[in-house]
């Protein structure tokens, strides 16, 4: 009787050793040996009469943007600080998509006033 108390201690020990191994394991690590994954959202932004709309976006890192023009003349979508990230010309009709990995502002070197935003949440 003492000698099972013994062990279904021992096995109580162990099953708790292992409950933390995984619930003490930080998300980030998690996400990186690939025990769970991060649901991603997609967000549109259109790109109509020299606006983008909307001009300002709210994501997650690692959520997908996609632009579409539907102005008849071509618009771009390039980051304003560094260039960054910078789409090709898009003619009317065209999109363009990126994976957000931090907040930025844009614009459209071709029509400058044409200014957007991405806010990334913490
Ligand atoms: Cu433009």
């Amino acid at each position: 009787m003492r000698r099972l108390l013994k062990i279904s201690k021992k096995g109580v020990a162990v099953l708790f050793a292992i409950t933390c191994l995984y619930s003490c394991t930080s998300p980030e690590e998690r996400i990186k040996k690939n025990e769970v994954a991060v649901s991603t959202k997609a967000h549109t932004v259109v790109i109509q009469q020299m606006k983008f709309a909307p001009a300002e976006l709210i994501v997650n890192e690692g959520d997908t943007v996609t632009w579409i023009n539907r102005d008849i003349v071509d618009h771009n979508v390039t980051e304003e600080a560094n260039k960054e990230w910078s789409s090709s010309n898009l003619r009317q009709g065209k999109t363009w998509s990126m994976v957000v990995k931090k907040a930025a502002t844009y614009f459209c070197t071709i029509h400058p006033v044409m200014k957007g935003k991405l806010i990334v949440k913490q």
